[in-house]
Formats: C-alpha cells, structure tokens, sequence
C-alpha cells in the first residue's frame, strides 16, 4: 500500500502543492485545544467564527433530507438517528469558503486536509436526536482516524443537544463555533471503543446545527482548486487579562523577556 505522503510530495516536486499556502494562517483569534486528560477527545472553542457557521446553515438549509446511516456501505434511514443533513463539500463541488475549517481540523488531526471524507451538515429540529454509536470503521478508503464535530449554533443547557460520551462520562454542550474532536483509533490502528458517542435529543422548539468533519488515514478528495485569501484577524496582543493560562505557561510584565 501506498502512503499518501508520496503522493502528496510528488504533487509538490510537480508544483500541484502551493508553497505559500500556510494553513496556520487560517487559524481565528481563540482557537485553542483543551485536550481531555488522555480520553482523545479534545474541545476547540472558537474554531469557527459565527460569521463563517451563518454562511455553512445557509448554504446547507435549501438541501436538507433526511439523516441516514452506513449499513454495509450503503446509506439507510433508522430509528436511531433523526435529523436532516445534508453534503456541503465533495470531490465534484469543493467550496473554498469551507477549506479554513478543513485546514484548521486537518491541523489538530495531523493528516492533510484532503484525507477528509464528504463534508455534511446536519440539523436537529424538536426532540431530534442520534442515539449511541461509534465510527472508527475501515475499509477500502482506509480507517476513519479521527472526527470533527463542530456546533454552529448557541444552545442553552435546557436546549438539549448535548453530545454525550458514556463510557467517558463527558458531556458537551454545543455553542456556536465550539468543536469536539476525538480519535477513533488508538496509535496501533485498533480501534477506540471508548468514543461511543450520542447526540442527546434537542428540546421541543429548540434547534441544533453541526458540521462534520471525519478524516481517514488515506486521501479522499483532491487538492482544492480555489483556495480562499487568509482573513485578516486582529490578534489580540497583549493577551487579555482574563485569559486562563495553561500551567507552566506565565503572564510577562511589560519589557520582561525581552
Ligand atoms: O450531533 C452530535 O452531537 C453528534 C453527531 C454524531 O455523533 C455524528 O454525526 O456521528
């Protein structure tokens, strides 16, 4: 088998790799990953703007069908999941404006942002929920190493919605621009059983919106044809002084360190 390094480093030595293109451009002001203790789950508040999840709701709520599951390869409507969803980013209609958000999860995973599967966006109305399962499946496309769950909307503890890890005994609440990522597999390729994960049932009226973000250990979608300018954010230099501090890391008084 192939890796895909080659692959991607022959596109380089071919000038198919755009050298200025520097994913770390792309990251917005905040964004910062709080790992779990070591569950392989991590929260990234800020990883999208709220400007950037109003455009990915829009663009997706024209052509919401009915959420499905993979049986045997073949997509299925069940019991266990209900919502609507739909594709927002394929290998035949790559929208630049999603590729920040590919680049910054591809960049907390590890893999290149062109080993994400089809992107999809999913709604949950009243009472709408997808009960407890898992995803670290392989196959043909290689295994599914990591996920990318991203809130684009704010929804109150009340609301619902939460996803919910069991056998971890974690709970997240969605809010606009927060993700939670996990690994699907351990670092021997077996698979990560204490992922087990649910989307617990939105409140009646209350709304929740995600984006998916699944990467596998292969390239599945070509390089990107188009790629978005970098935004321009306004670092926030000096930090804040509320900002919490990681320990071992310390706040320098002015002209200290230089
Ligand atoms: O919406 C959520 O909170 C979880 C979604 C999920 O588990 C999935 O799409 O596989």
């Amino acid at each position: 088998m192939k890796y895909n390094i080659f692959k991607d480093l022959s596109r380089f030595f071919k000038n198919d790799i755009d050298p200025d293109y520097r994913p770390v451009d792309f990251l917005p002001p905040g964004f910062a990953v709080s790992q779990i203790a070591d569950t392989g789950v991590s929260v990234i508040d800020d990883f999208c703007t709220r400007e950037e999840a109003e455009y990915i709701i829009e663009t997706a709520r024209p052509y919401l069908t009915p959420s499905r599951i993979a049986v045997n390869n073949e997509a299925v409507l069940e019991d266990g999941r209900s919502s609507s969803t739909t594709s927002v980013y394929t290998e035949a209609s790559k929208d630049p404006a999603l590729l920040p958000l590919l680049f910054r999860g591809a960049m907390i995973c590890g893999v290149p942002y062109t080993h994400v599967e089809t992107v999809f966006v999913t709604r949950y109305s009243s009472k709408e929920y997808y009960k407890s399962h898992e995803e670290f499946f392989s196959g043909f496309q290689g295994d599914r190493l990591y996920t990318v769950l991203i809130y684009l909307n704010d929804m109150e503890p009340e609301e619902g919605g939460s996803t919910t890890f069991e056998k971890l005994r974690l709970g997240v609440t969605p809010k606009c621009g927060r993700a939670v990522s996990w690994t699907n597999r351990n670092p021997d390729r077996s698979p990560h059983p204490e992922t087990t994960h649910e989307a617990l049932a939105v409140a009646e009226g209350s709304e929740k919106w995600v984006i998916q973000l699944r990467f596998r250990r292969y390239e599945l979608i070509s390089p990107a044809d188009e790629f978005p300018s970098p935004p321009d954010y306004q670092a926030q230099i000096p930090l804040p002084v509320d900002t919490v501090l990681p320990d071992g890391v310390r706040r320098l008084s002015p002209g200290a360190g230089e």
